[in-house]
């Protein structure tokens, strides 16, 4: 087991400060520890004088409970996370990797001291073969550093989310956790080990071979596949476990939550934001969000043989729309309420954005989805064939892109199926296309605003958000009109 002086080469992920050990779940210091386990006490309730994102760091942790608790919540410090007691060995190797990369990046700071680390160029061939951002390791939203924000180690976060400083390659990062790169796998070399090996779903049913269950002749789609994912019960578990260990929160952590309203002043104080305060806000909210969600994509299986630039197109069309389904896990149909900022809050929130008809509609829609009750399960496959999608434009093979769409949707349509709910299949189709039909709406608010605050949306939002939804909205230097 590893002592603790080895974690405590990791800073605290609240506030920078030295670290004394994993707490609720995280990696934290003695104040951070304390101030958690204080906030959970029923009678304690914390509010933000000003604009609910100020800055946590060792200075100024006490000058805002409201936004420090964000911080511990957005980090995934929970109570339950006590509850789970020892890691796995999986997430014990992880954390030992990230202490020995944390050691090495302490080596190379006393070696090059003052290399700041510039955020990489968006030249418009960058952009084109590549998104520097959007497959970087899960660095906070709105990191200017390149510095990638190491992701706490709560028991139930999958290792594979630590992301490593040093990986500054897009291509390093996507491949990291498996160990081997798409050709090397193609050409049957490298282990398989990356790929986790879980028979985590119901096992009651009978593994079934694809060919068993698929009514029509079909190129086995498994062929991009590693021997080790060799049946739909495999590819099922892989993308529901992914998704569990990708959601910023877990169900049973929002119901205790449900009844945390804003107060009034609460409300008034983001109402009076002004419109470009509030859509930065939201970008920042946002992007965290989809970075939750690119983890997710980069381990349904399959996802990693597509190239580089077909997964980065999926991402940058697909990963809003994930978000949009995500985002019914926390909504409360009872008073129409989404979980947003620590507490949940009607579309009301939202009117400083000035766009009334975007938030509406997507408020319906999560409303909607909380209709059809999918499972967690179900929310997993339809989340990844959401993004698996070969219809998506400028796709390099499209040819590949639908072989592993074509198992995501057998996925789908298996538990479906198990479930006794095949009748849900065409329901969701339509909620693809109304996911799509909410994007293009977000896009058009994106151009109107970009072209109303041009400095704002070129220079003040997340690098990330930029990269997501340039193409379309002209938000990088370099991009002609
Ligand atoms: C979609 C949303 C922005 C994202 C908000 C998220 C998904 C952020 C993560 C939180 O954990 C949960 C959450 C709740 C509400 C979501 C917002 C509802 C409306 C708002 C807009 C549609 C997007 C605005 C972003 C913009 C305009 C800056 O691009």
């Amino acid at each position: 087991m590893m002592m603790r002086a080895q974690i405590e080469v990791i800073p605290c992920k609240i506030c920078g400060d030295k670290s004394s050990g994993v707490h609720y779940g995280v990696i934290t210091c003695e104040g951070c520890k304390g101030f958690f386990r204080r906030s959970q006490l029923p009678t304690v309730s914390y509010s933000c004088s000003r604009q609910s994102n100020c800055q946590i760091d060792r200075a100024s942790r006490n000058r805002c409970q409201h936004c420090r608790l964000q911080k511990c919540l957005a980090q995934g410090m929970s109570r339950d996370a006590v509850k789970f007691g020892r890691m796995s060995k999986r997430q014990r190797d992880s954390l030992i990797a990230e202490v020995e990369r944390h050691r090495q990046q302490q080596q190379q700071q006393q070696q090059v001291q003052g290399d700041a680390q510039s955020v990489l160029s968006y030249s418009t061939k960058a952009r084109q073969d590549r998104s520097p951002q959007l497959l970087q390791p899960m660095a906070s939203a709105y990191s200017f550093t390149g510095e990638a924000e190491l992701l706490s180690y709560t028991t139930d976060v999958h290792p594979y989310l630590v992301c490593s400083p040093n990986e500054s390659q897009v291509s390093g990062m996507i491949y990291r956790s498996s160990g081997v790169s798409p050709t090397m796998r193609s050409q049957g070399k490298g282990d398989n080990s990356g790929h986790p090996d879980i028979r985590g779903f119901d096992s009651r049913q009978p593994s079934h071979d694809l060919m068993a269950i698929h009514p029509y002749p079909l190129e086995d789609p498994y062929s991009i596949y590693p021997h080790s994912l060799r049946n739909i019960d495999e590819l099922c578990a892989s993308i529901v476990r992914s998704h569990r260990e990708t959601n910023q929160y877990r169900v049973e952590e929002l119901q205790a939550l449900r009844w945390k309203l804003f107060s009034r002043e609460e409300l008034q104080a983001y109402q009076s934001k002004s419109v470009d305060e509030m859509w930065q806000h939201c970008a920042i909210r946002l992007t965290d969000a989809v970075q939750y969600v690119v983890e997710f994509a980069k381990h349904i299986p399959g996802f990693r043989m597509l190239s580089q630039n077909d997964q980065i197109a999926l991402l940058k069309t697909g990963s809003m729309e994930v978000v949009l389904v995500r985002m019914s896990r926390f909504f409360n149909t009872e008073n129409n309420t989404v979980f947003f900022d620590g507490k949940f809050a009607g579309a009301e929130i939202f009117k400083s954005l000035a766009c009334g008809d975007l938030i509406t509609a997507v408020f319906d829609f999560a409303h909607d989805m909380c209709g059809l009750k999918l499972t967690e399960q179900q929310i997993a496959l339809f989340s990844a064939l959401v993004l698996i999608n070969a219809d998506r434009p400028c796709l390099e093979d499209r040819g590949r892109v639908q072989r592993v769409q074509r198992s995501v949707e057998l996925g789908l349509t298996h538990i479906l199926h198990r479930d006794n709910q095949d009748n849900l299949m065409h329901k969701l189709y339509q909620r693809m296309a109304v996911l799509r039909s909410l994007c293009s709406l977000h896009m058009e608010k994106l151009r109107w605003f970009s072209q109303r605050y041009p400095l704002t949306a070129h220079s003040l939002f997340p690098p990330l958000y930029k990269e997501l939804f340039a193409s379309e909205a002209e938000l990088l230097p370099g991009t002609t009109h």
